[in-house]
């Protein structure tokens, strides 16, 4: 009998999807209360309610500016507010998450019923200014265990991220993707919108030790100090030996940005600069998530100074300089930022 031509595709991965992966990983803590189970896919549910919506943003009558600021003094859009109060609403629900800091609120809301010892930091819709262009979006996230026996109030927020249990994002793009970690490796799940689920499609993400491409809002460059400057100066210097000069990519959407540089390899930087002295990115739900995630990918983040991970802050929207990417390109970030003087 002639064998045949055609091979069906490999159907190994087909229960693969983020609850069954989330779950397996709940198997495998003796004790574990499913608690933080629950908030992953709460999260998770959350996020596939916003990708329904900011697919249809155009239909729906939802982009633009709800008129208002937020406490940024950021324009805030509609899908702003429609991303945070589906997050919140979702979260709030089966009572695991015992408090939420949202880029879009003031204050922290704080569920004192809830139970699990949880916090949820998030950016829900994450480079606004790109939404009504249809340039990639996404959702940063981030989960916190409270110390134990501590009271519950905004404080309990202000722990450094190596308290966090687990991060990621979601990047509204070509394809909905998930990028998640537990701490022990960074793993990728895509959107399938028939089945409703999202399914393991980048497994054990390593970001590579180096790449060839900067992403940096180049506009800034007479706000920065001589040291960042010097720094872009020698990716763009022709030296074949070194793979320079480098390729510059840049969306304004961290979530994009971030995304290629995982994958890619590279660097994104947002430093501190004349009109931003505290850098641009907000600590608790950008920075920190994004940290999270490469360094468990085998990347590297700092802020110029240390290490983004170990910052303990001190308020709720705290701003910070972000430098994330391959390890060997953030290293050289910092060897140009070393050379400014302190206070520079
Ligand atoms: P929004 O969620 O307020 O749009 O934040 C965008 C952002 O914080 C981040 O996603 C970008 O990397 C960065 O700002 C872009 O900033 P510039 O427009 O100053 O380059």
């Amino acid at each position: 009998m002639n064998q045949p031509s055609w091979s069906p595709p490999d159907a190994s991965k087909a229960g693969a999807t983020l609850e069954t992966f989330i779950l397996e990983g709940m198997f495998q803590v003796p004790g574990a209360t499913g608690m933080f189970t629950s908030l992953l896919n709460q999260i998770s549910l959350a996020c596939k309610l916003i990708t329904g919506r900011v697919r249809r943003a155009g239909l729906a009558d939802v982009l633009g500016w709800t008129g208002e600021t937020n406490v940024q003094g950021e324009s805030v859009q509609k899908l702003d507010i429609i991303a945070n109060e589906t997050m919140l609403a979702v979260l709030k629900r089966r009572g695991h998450c015992m408090g939420v800091a949202s880029e879009e609120l003031d204050n922290a809301v704080l569920f004192p019923q809830a139970r699990g010892g949880y916090l949820v930091v998030v950016d829900p819709l994450d480079g606004s200014s790109n939404i009504d262009v249809d340039v990639s979006i996404g959702t940063i996230f981030g989960i916190l265990r409270m110390k134990p026996e501590t009271p519950l109030s905004e404080e309990s927020f202000l722990v450094s991220g190596r308290n966090y249990a687990a991060a990621g994002y979601v990047i509204y793009g070509s394809s909905t993707v998930l990028v998640l970690s537990t701490g022990k490796g960074v793993h990728g799940f895509t959107w399938d919108p028939g089945a409703g689920e999202f399914f393991l499609s980048h497994e054990n993400i390593r970001c590579p030790t180096r790449g060839n491409i900067y992403s940096v809002n180049e506009g800034n460059t007479a706000r920065w100090t001589p040291g960042v400057k010097r720094w872009v100066d020698h990716v763009k210097q022709e030296n074949k030996a070194d793979g320079r000069p480098y390729s510059h990519r840049y969306v304004g959407s961290l979530v994009a940005d971030a995304h290629r540089t995982l994958l890619k390899g590279g660097i994104f930087a947002y430093p501190a600069d004349k009109k931003s002295p505290k850098g641009k990115l907000r600590l608790l739900y950008e920075a920190n998530p994004m940290a999270f995630v490469f360094e468990a990918a085998g990347g590297r983040a700092t802020t110029g100074k240390g290490s983004v991970l170990d910052i303990v802050p001190t308020e709720l929207h705290q701003r910070v300089p972000l430098i994330i990417g391959s390890k060997h390109d953030v290293e050289t970030f910092e060897e140009f930022a070393k050379q400014d003087p302190e206070g520079a």
